[in-house]
């Protein structure tokens, strides 16, 4: 397979006015007809005429009217082209029944949907398939199905057809066209300068009832993106479709986003607390790409960043603003650090702007999604929220209607507010999670932070150099007082010294406020000083984070030498889950442990190779000692967090039931399972029940439980998906991987969804000890299925071989099978590109 360079970016020989396409639907024998407005490109180096096309059926090619015969290959086609301008015209048949990557024209429990990002496009007719050739595009639609969408607006539609029209210039991977026996969930909007703007979501009848959560967090969204970053809205319409087969969460297409039916549908009785904040945040997420995307879109995929972590950056603003900031920074943290900074230190490692890829698929990742939003962070909390404000005006104001480039994203912020960010732009090109070690030192009223930075090499990048690193930093008097008020430090060399002067004390310092920057912190500070942290810091996010780390440090030494948690810890954490002054959903994340991955890393941090038995067993002896030392407590917390009224998945009642979870579990470990089976009983909402579910199951009992969760859910896809990974996750680890294989062989597992599909597998891996169990079933498991998977779905199956990139960490005897099961995977014939590309990455 071809490896494609950012080196390498040439821009487009022709450029594209405006593109008509005609679908005439029939399951497997689907007509496009095409008629394309090209002419030659100005700036292109060369005039080489050249349209992607893949698994494309050509009945009829014409130029200004006049059949021509071009060549084509397996990847696209070519023929000789008049001199300026000309329409070009293709007649193709496709076969979207027997589509089952998902990508493309495809088939979804009878209703037709497109996935058009990154090229998909191509594979639904012949065109310059690449983001920076935009057109405004005419769509007709023939069909018997009632339900007939395309971008932009509606032109005309009558029984069998409709027309649609989409003003604004895109390119072809925002395209979109569903057509099915579809029911709405109708609103409306007014935007900031008083135009209606119709909104919909689409779903399959029966499932009405479960849209209205989504269609106010659209309104929301919209409203939130005039205030916030005075953007409005484009167009008459704005439909939302659910589709039931889909291989990520959703897709921004110009007015017409196609979402994953868990990322939109939700109704008290069947999604959870944190399924409600996830629609949320996608649906925000999906919509602001409105403008960061579309309306700004990218010259080349190796600029996808451009787009994703400023849009990323943008929902984590919005939840914020929703939901609170605090519980916010510390939700995106843990996933940073437990995926992002796993996939920074791994084969997997690449730079926030890849320089080379084989499949673009594979590079929609934590890296280039995650780490690109905290880049952005870092921006804004280095310029200033108001000049972050003038820069983002300056970016909209000039490249409205682009494909652009980081260059150009950086220029703005240098125009709008003179800084030099030439060093600053190595965080878009050096991968790798840096480490910045703090050592410090008090002397006569002089307090010296001693910072210097590192960054271990990464797979093609052996050598690093220094980044501008912005570090929050407040420091405490020995009182609890605040001496020194959050001030930002730049680290911008290897070390650095900074200086307080004027105190009257050594203080106790709080370091990387609000998680300033991505990075790992070395500071060996005390027991002492975390627990003094943990209650007195006035930063919510490093209180925490004190927390976290007394917890790590706990768990660290229990795998290491059996030794008893430390008293710091546990009076800290029971003095804050007391404290009614905290808020509950705050109080839940302190209560919360670090995950079983989490303390392999912070093992293999410390030179040692993690026995992922070893840390199960630490964990599980942790939660029965916190059980046990908080016992007298834990009724009356539970019965606080009791929510009365309807439910409603607003951030208060969320942390209440988030708390009254965590306690529960906890409780489970000490009364059978009394209180579980009780909730599980009284539940009206899916978050209780679950959560009950689970206590029951992580104690090994459930059983009935479980059964009557399947009769009474059996005909909801979204809440079986639920059934079938709770068993995964919950299992006992040697039981993990049997219980897997069982429910592979359940009548309603399904390879052809991906839901289902991660849902048992996204599971596996999720439960460390089982997934790591010696015997390595659970590996052989995964690879038989990704084995299985890999001809029908490519791109789930190469996203859900990440499950191995640690293997590297591990004792030789299960390096030795994980690398086995890796290897089984490379040498199946006919390997799609995607699954080769990963595996062959992993084994490195
Ligand atoms: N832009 C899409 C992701 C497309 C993934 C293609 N494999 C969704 C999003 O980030 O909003
Ligand atoms: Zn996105």
């Amino acid at each position: 397979p071809q490896t494609i360079y950012l080196r390498d970016y040439a821009p487009p020989a022709f450029l594209i006015d405006d593109v008509q396409l005609t679908f005439k639907l029939a399951p497997s024998a689907t007509r496009v007809l095409s008629r394309i407005h090209f002419r030659p490109n100005p700036d292109a180096k060369d005039s080489v005429f050249f349209l992607h096309g893949e698994n494309l059926t050509l009945i009829r090619t014409a130029i200004n009217g006049n059949t021509i015969t071009p060549e084509v290959t397996d990847e696209g086609l070519t023929c000789t082209v008049p001199d300026g301008p000309f329409v070009f015209e293709a007649e193709v048949e496709i076969d979207p029944a027997a589509n089952t990557s998902l990508d493309g024209l495809y088939m979804s429990n009878g209703m037709y949907c497109t996935q058009c990002e990154a090229e998909g496009f191509r594979k639904i007719t012949y065109y310059p398939d690449r983001p920076d050739v935009m057109a405004t595009f005419k769509v007709r639609i023939e069909s018997e199905l009632p339900v007939l969408l395309s971008n932009g607006n509606p032109v005309a539609q009558d029984d069998g057809w409709a027309e649609w029209s989409d003003p604004w210039p895109k390119p072809a991977y925002l395209f979109a066209l569903v057509a099915g026996d579809l029911v709405n969930h109708p609103d409306s909007f007014t935007t900031m300068s008083g135009r209606d703007v119709a909104l919909n979501i689409w779903v399959r009848p029966g499932d009405e009832g479960k849209c209205a959560f989504g269609m106010e967090a659209l309104k929301k969204s919209m409203k939130w993106d005039e205030e916030v970053y005075g953007r409005e809205y484009d167009l008459d319409l704005f439909n939302i479709v659910a589709v039931d087969d889909f291989n990520m969460g959703a897709m921004e297409n110009k007015g017409l986003n196609i979402f994953n039916a868990a990322a939109v549908l939700a109704s008290p009785e069947t999604a959870t607390d944190a399924n409600f904040e996830r629609i949320e945040a996608i649906i925000a997420h999906e919509y602001f790409h409105n403008w960061t995307g579309n309306r700004i879109t990218c010259r080349d995929w190796f600029q996808l960043c451009l787009k994703e972590g400023l849009t990323v950056f943008r929902d984590q603003q919005f939840t914020g603003d929703m939901r609170g900031h605090a519980v916010k920074r510390i939700d995106d943290a843990i996933a940073l650090r437990a995926h992002q900074f796993r996939e920074d230190a791994g084969p997997l490692a690449h730079p926030v702007r890849p320089e080379s890829f084989v499949e673009i698929n594979n590079f929609y990742t934590m890296t280039v999604y995650e780490k690109g939003a905290e880049i952005i962070g870092m921006l804004r909390r280095l310029v200033g929220a108001g000049d972050y404000k003038k820069a983002l005006d300056l970016y909209f104001a000039r490249h409205d209607g682009d494909a652009a480039t980081i260059e150009d994203w950086l220029a703005v912020f240098t125009d709008a507010t003179g800084r030099d960010l030439t060093q600053f732009a190595r965080w878009y090109s050096q991968a790798g999670t840096p480490k910045v070690t703090v050592r410090d030192e008090y002397s006569n009223g002089t307090y010296r932070l001693h910072l210097s930075q590192s960054t271990p090499p990464t797979p093609g990048q052996p050598h690093k150099e220094p980044l501008v690193i912005p570090i929050a930093v407040g420091l405490l008097d020995e009182g609890g007082t605040e001496v020194v008020k959050t001030t930002l430090l730049e680290l911008t060399e290897a070390a650095e010294t900074f200086t307080f002067d004027d105190l009257s004390g050594k203080p106790i310092a709080s370091i990387q406020r609000d998680f300033s920057a991505p990075v790992i912190l070395d500071y060996p500070q005390s027991n002492k000083d975390l627990a003094f942290l943990l209650a007195h810091d006035t930063d919510p996010f490093n209180k925490w984070d004190a927390g976290r780390r007394l917890a790590q440090d706990v768990l660290l030494r229990m795998v290491r030498d059996d030794a008893a948690p430390d008293a710091a810890y546990l009076d800290g954490l029971a003095t804050v889950l007391r404290d009614d002054s905290y808020d509950p959903a705050f109080r839940a994340c302190v209560l919360l442990l670090p995950s079983e991955e989490d303390t392999a890393t912070a093992l293999v941090d410390a030179g040692q190779t993690p026995d992922p038995m070893a840390i199960y067993h630490a964990h599980e002896a942790l939660k029965l000692l916190l059980a046990q030392q908080l016992q007298d407590s834990l009724p009356r917390l539970y019965a606080d967090m009791t929510v009365t009224g309807a439910y409603s998945p607003d951030a208060v009642a969320t942390g209440k039931r988030s708390l009254g979870n965590a306690i529960l579990s906890l409780m489970s470990k000490l009364d059978g399972g009394k209180q579980a089976s009780a909730q599980y009983t009284d539940a009206d909402n899916m978050t209780q029940q679950l959560a009950a579910l689970a206590a029951l199951l992580k104690i090994g009992k459930g059983q009935p439980e479980l059964a009557a969760f399947e009769t009474q859910w059996q005909n909801d896809r979204l809440v079986m998906d639920k059934w079938f990974g709770l068993q995964v996750s919950c299992a006992a680890p040697r039981l993990a991987a049997t219980t897997a294989a069982n429910l592979t062989a359940h009548p309603a597992f399904d390879l052809k969804n991906p839901n289902r599909f991660r849902a048992v597998f996204g599971a596996l891996k999720s439960n460390t000890a089982g997934f790591h169990d010696p015997s390595g079933a659970g590996y052989d498991l995964l690879a038989d299925w990704l084995i299985k998977l890999d001809p029908i779905n490519p791109q789930t199956t190469a996203r859900v071989s990440t499950s191995f990139d640690t293997w590297k960490r591990y004792d030789p005897d299960r390096q030795a099978k994980m690398r086995g099961a890796l290897q089984r995977i490379a040498a199946t014939p006919h390997l799609s590109r995607d699954t080769t590309e990963m595996v062959t990455r992993i084994l490195g």
